[in-house]
């Protein structure tokens, strides 16, 4: 039987954090559809972000990304975040929308570019420093298009020059994580395909480097909770991205592809420990709501990774256990269909109400006329989105 109050309070600590990109506009690289009431500048993001905190009660972080969300005074970023009641997070690097990356940043032949391109991965600490953010979020769209283009380890010698000049920048209270991506924009090589390679780099540079997990970039049929696993049981485990995938790297809400592997992603986490906060990993959301109003679909995912993750706290452990002890192969699995079988909104519904919540996150939102009041205040200026 599982621990109903214990299994609250973990839901009650849970931190979910979202980036401010995901309240801009996006698309894809056929249209970017502008939605009225999209935010303006950064200000505008941490506002509406704040709405997401305040209709769910465990998203008071978000992530930026330099230069997207770039401002002459970072410590007053920092204190508008405050007021709203929400934090600033993960800082995450850009080296691959300037016309000098076009064969690469950190990885590029010429020490010219790759020099430019770790000045920028220092300036994003030094954003860090002026934000309280604690990670630098690092990937990069490095690699190359054909065979016998550049040379594949030297590739792999550049980047770890770069990120050793980043790791040892960084302050006692400051890490950094390495995303993976298995291709795109490059599609012969890829600089830092896959968890296997970031691990390598993150091993070699020490404590401060981790591997982060974006669950939209592996190829179909990946089992990436065994990847967790891994990674946790290594201590490697930095921060997800959270998203969900049918086809590529589609940046769809998290649950909405896939809620069963979801359900076994945090189930490896619950199970090793990735919910205590002294493990340090990070959950955040990586997407982008192409057609969909931004916010509500940004609380949904908050519910999504919430739902997932009181479904995988309600494994019976001791059950399973013993079942897997005796070799009860239906059995240990009928223990964890149970729980991912388990309607968990209205234990989640009572949650929220002990947080002092509405116990429904996009009535509440709705409730605050928020949607209809940026649409009126939000005329004129240029709507944040990609590159701006
Ligand atoms: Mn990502």
């Amino acid at each position: 039987m599982s621990d109903i109050p214990a299994v609250k309070s973990a839901l009650k600590a849970q931190v979910i954090e979202t980036p401010s990109w995901g309240y801009g506009n996006s698309g894809t690289r056929f249209k970017v559809f502008a939605q009225q009431g999209v935010p303006r500048d950064p200000f505008e993001k941490l506002a509406d972000a704040a709405r997401v905190h305040a209709a769910t009660g465990v998203a008071p972080l978000v992530s930026l990304h330099i230069p997207w969300d770039t401002v002459p005074d970072y410590g007053k970023l920092r204190a508008h975040a405050e007021d709203l009641g929400v934090r600033i997070g993960m800082i995450n690097s850009n080296t691959f929308q300037d016309d000098d990356y076009r064969i690469g940043s950190v990885c590029h032949p010429d020490p010219a570019v790759r020099r430019k391109a770790i000045a920028h991965l220092l300036a994003c600490v030094d954003v860090m420093d002026a934000t309280g953010s604690t990670a630098l979020k690092l990937w990069f769209a490095d690699g190359t298009n054909y065979p016998g283009q550049d040379d594949i380890t030297a590739r792999q010698d550049r980047l770890h020059e770069a990120l050793q000049a980043v790791y040892a920048r960084l302050g006692p209270e400051q890490r950094m994580v390495l995303e993976y991506k298995f291709f795109e924009p490059a599609f012969y090589t890829t600089d830092v395909p896959d968890w296997g390679t970031s691990y390598a780099h993150c091993l070699k540079l020490g404590p401060k480097a981790k591997v982060v997990v974006d669950t939209g970039h592996h190829a179909p049929g990946t089992n990436i909770e065994f990847i967790v696993a891994l990674l946790l049981r290594e201590g490697k485990l930095g921060a997800f991205d959270f998203n969900s995938r049918f086809y590529a790297d589609d940046d769809l809400m998290v649950g909405a592809a896939d809620p069963f592997q979801l359900f076994r992603i945090l189930h490896e986490v619950a199970k090793n420990g990735g919910l205590d906060a002294a493990n340090g990993v990070a959950f955040m959301l990586d997407q982008c709501h192409n057609i969909e109003a931004k916010i509500p679909a940004i609380i949904r995912s908050v519910m999504n990774v919430q739902e997932a993750t009181a479904k995988a706290l309600l494994v019976d452990l001791d059950a399973l256990r013993a079942a897997q002890a005796a070799g009860d192969v239906l059995g240990a699995n009928a223990v964890l269909m149970d729980a991912y079988n388990t309607d968990v909104r209205p234990l989640l519904a009572e949650v929220r109400q002990e947080m002092g919540l509405n116990p429904d996150p996009l009535a509440a939102y709705a409730a605050t006329g928020h949607a209809e009041k940026i649409i009126a205040d939000r005329v004129g200026g240029t709507q944040a989105g990609w590159g701006a």
